[in-house]
């Protein structure tokens, strides 16, 4: 196996640079070093890439294929030099040349395969799966343009394209030799074998080439290497003028269209389903060829297919590849011949779909016109899935119509995604123990009654290695010195920080950490367009996608708020503090585009003001994505985590800061629940209602915004101030309709459906308590330490062990 020394290392770049760029190192730029580093780091993980491939398939492991829409993978040169423990290596020969490796990280374009949590956790995954030695396999789209980048012009959002391999991508290799076909359209023609048995054929379809692209995942220490398979189309038949006179000229135009348009963007809805025709086109195109290729890889090696579920999972991360339970059944019935009984067997025991939300607008629901269309094939084995539930249902309910109402899989003229992934899985799992309780008890009641064995939760988590050990070196060496670096591979160890926290020294040093952590924040906010920060002043961060039941809105009138107060007295105690936001909004989400421009208009008058002395400031961090997150969370000292109760399933992002030492301000929401529970509520600033009042609320009324709004000035103050101009007398209008969201019932929503004003006084409440216990520095320090010591079970190895012995059943594999 390749290991490189220091002169090797030195070689190979020197090497790539010739045959790349005719150049030699001192006259290379960055970006060219950036791409010899990378290639020569790929050489070392191809050969344990090879022999993981090797032992995999000698010790004919089973294997968990993770279908995924998203992958936000962030940029992986840094990580893979950790994870192949290579860092001292790099370090000294970029010395040498003169070069810090940070610098020529940051050429690396960021891999923004997905929109926010469900994403990264995705990522997350994959680093944990092969760092705890599990034959895997990542299922995606090889997306041209990724996330957008989010620039702000005069406080607004302006998305720009993120051709993210217009220099190419060193890691990713081209699979041409494991391409299949993937069919479109056309219609079905029903015949006869020579055995006498129906065959379905689809006919006069259009079809695209599907070509994988690999990129390597690496596992930290343990020469695991994993594959992140991402799919490409190509035309099939080459446009060729020959068609023109075979008349089929037409659709050779259309199936090289068809080809060019399926992977062309990622569409940039977080929790949001928009019903676009592109979008399910997506879907089964990686699907399909993704269950393709596993069915053909497990019959290389494998006579009986009514085996495979013995050597294959399928986890479906959300409903987006729940097409995968129709296509498994369109392969063992046509391709192999099975019957219905038989091919249905094996998928229910192969597929397994992870919920992510419960929120109504992002379940996806596609109309029977525009889906039989698209994929005639399929929407007929759906049709029968859905004939043959219904007669169990009847049989079971003796035809209830309210069972056949909430749980038919067609219905009302849509084909319901979360209910074909519910009757074809033989597990379904929410991402945290209130959401799954949620689950249970609301959104998805009747199927949990009906089969209460396949439901079962998996709290998220996150990866140490790149949240911690690569976003957090200062903090990393701290821990480390103190208890080994056991922590890496199980963060359980953290709890051995524990008996740190009270030590006066351990403090002194943690803040200190801190503080360097956010001078370092500081510099790159004022690199990029930021105003000049106090490093001394508490930073006060929410960082995620901008959505109304996340709350930004609470967030910004809280600082309002504060604001006006310190306007009509001066003297006011208050420690400095420092509101930091970053978030992107979908593109057409026009609420939410417009309180990222209320936000940057609160922060342009307060940061301008004078006579407040620089005791508050807001920044809005642009572009706020995973390289730059990795460096928020370290610098921070409160998380804000502030969701509606019962609407954030989990949250990975309050993971990501506890780990990094900071105090979560939230609600009981998702994960917080569980936060706190780890590191002790006393540990936390806890407000606002709970889920179960929300959702009494919610199915019984009882809530009137408007008559917080007329008793309490406060917040009347506020209000009016952001509709008259205060804040911005150029754009205030922007703002109406968000101050209509919050007050006026005769909208489509609930006024304020989101319980932002319900929950003001206690979230002001929770905030003059951060503050107060800011100034007990030694209170601080321990509590913030014993964050990072109870963090433990949010690592993602703790939640990929779970769906290893629960679901996917996997075995470990050592080399
Ligand atoms: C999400 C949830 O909103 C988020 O709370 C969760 O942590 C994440 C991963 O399970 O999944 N669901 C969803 O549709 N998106 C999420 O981020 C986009």
């Amino acid at each position: 196996m390749k290991v490189l020394n220091k002169d090797e290392l030195r070689h190979s770049i020197e090497e790539y640079l010739k045959i790349l760029y005719r150049k030699e190192v001192s006259e290379a730029s960055r970006m060219q070093i950036y791409q010899a580093l990378s290639y020569s780091i790929k050489d070392v993980i191809i050969d344990q890439w090879m022999s993981t491939h090797r032992a995999f398939e000698e010790k004919d492991v089973k294997t968990v294929y993770y279908l995924s829409m998203e992958f936000l993978l962030g940029r992986a040169l840094g990580n893979n030099i950790i994870s192949l423990k290579l860092d001292k290596v790099v370090n000294t020969v970029l010395e040498e040349i003169g070069i810090k490796l940070e610098d020529i990280e940051e050429e690396e374009p960021d891999p923004a395969l997905g929109n926010g949590g469900l994403g990264r956790l995705a990522a997350c995954f994959l680093d944990s799966l092969s760092t705890l030695g599990y034959a895997a396999v990542g299922c995606g789209i090889r997306y041209k343009y990724g996330m957008f980048k989010q620039v702000i012009e005069n406080g607004f959002q302006i998305e720009v394209p993120d051709d993210w391999l217009k220099n190419g991508y060193p890691f990713e290799m081209k699979q041409d030799d494991l391409s299949v076909i993937v069919k479109f359209g056309g219609y079905v023609r029903i015949t006869k074998d020579e055995l006498g048995r129906e065959k379905y054929i689809q006919e006069n379809y259009s079809s695209v080439r599907a070509v994988p692209y690999d990129l390597p995942i690496v596992g930290y220490g343990n020469h695991i290497v994993n594959t992140l398979r991402i799919w490409d189309a190509e035309a099939t038949n080459h446009f060729n003028l020959d068609s023109f006179d075979k008349g089929d000229y037409q659709k050779a135009v259309e199936d090289q269209n068809l080809a060019r348009s399926i992977c062309e963007v990622l569409y940039p809805n977080d929790s949001h389903y928009a019903g676009k025709e592109l979008r399910l086109k997506q879907q089964y195109f990686f699907v399909s060829a993704s269950i393709q290729r596993a069915v053909l890889k497990y019959m290389e090696k494998h006579e009986d297919i009514h085996k495979l579920p013995e050597k294959v999972v399928f986890q479906m991360n959300d409903t987006h590849p729940s097409v995968t339970v129709a296509e498994l059944m369109r392969i063992l019935l046509d391709d192999y011949n099975l019957s219905w009984e038989e091919a249905w067997e094996i998928t229910t025991h192969s597929c397994a779909y992870t919920n992510h939300t419960i929120m109504s607008e992002a379940l996806e629901k596609w109309p029977i016109d525009l889906f039989s269309k698209l994929l005639p094939r399929i929407y007929q084995l759906i049709e029968e899935i859905n004939r043959r539930f219904l007669m169990n249902i009847k049989v079971q309910y003796n035809g209830d119509p309210n069972k056949i109402e909430k749980m038919a899989i067609i219905y009302n003229g849509h084909i319901r995604m979360a209910n074909l992934a519910i009757v074809g899985s033989f597990s379904v799992n929410g991402v945290a123990e209130l959401h799954t309780d949620i689950l249970k008890k609301q959104q998805l009641r009747d199927f949990y009654e009906m089969t209460p064995d396949k439901f079962n939760n998996k709290t998220n988590g996150i990866t140490q290695r790149r949240f911690l050990l690569h976003g957090n070196p200062l903090l990393s060496s701290f821990v480390t010195s103190r208890i080994g670096d056991k922590w890496i591979t199980n963060l359980q160890h953290m709890k051995n920080l524990e008996e740190f926290a009270k030590d006066p020294k351990s403090q002194r040093e943690f803040m200190e950490i801190k503080y360097q952590n956010k001078v370092r924040l500081a510099e790159y906010i004022k690199l990029h367009n930021g105003p000049e920060i106090d490093p001394n002043s508490i930073f006060d961060v929410q960082v995620k996608r901008l959505h109304e039941y996340k709350r930004q809105l609470l967030n910004i009138m809280h600082v309002m708020y504060l604001y006006e107060e310190l306007k009509k007295n001066p003297n006011m105690d208050i420690v400095p503090r420092t509101f930091i936001f970053g978030a992107k909004a979908s593109a057409g989400y026009h609420r939410a585009k417009a309180i990222i421009k209320l936000i940057n208009s609160v922060g342009d008058v307060i940061n301008n003001d004078k006579s407040i002395n620089n005791k508050i400031k807001v920044v809005f961090i642009e572009n706020y994505r995973v390289s730059n997150a990795e460096m928020i969370f370290a610098a921070a000292d409160v998380s804000e985590q502030i969701s509606t109760a019962s609407k954030e399933a989990s949250g990975t992002g309050n993971m990501k800061f506890m780990l990094n030492g900071a105090l979560t301000l939230g609600t009981l929401d998702g994960a917080n629940v569980e936060i706190a529970e780890e590191v002790g509520v006393e540990n936390t600033f806890i407000f606002g209602l709970t889920a179960d009042e929300v959702i009494h609320y919610e199915l019984h009324g009882g809530y009137n915004p408007r008559e917080i709004y007329d008793h309490d000035m406060g917040v009347q103050s506020i209000m009016k101030h952001m509709i008259e101009g205060y804040y911005d007398p150029i754009n205030h209008d922007a703002f109406q309709d968000i101050y209509n969201s919050l007050l006026d019932s005769y909208q489509l929503d609930r006024a304020d459906q989101y319980f932002i004003l319900k929950d003001f006084r206690s979230y002001v409440e929770a905030q003059r308590k951060v503050q107060e216990a800011y100034k007990d520095k030694s209170w601080w320090a321990k509590t913030a330490i014993l964050n990072v010591a109870n963090c433990g079970k949010f690592s993602s190895d703790r939640t990929i062990e779970e769906y290893v012995k629960d679901i996917w059943k996997l075995e470990k594999v050592t080399l």
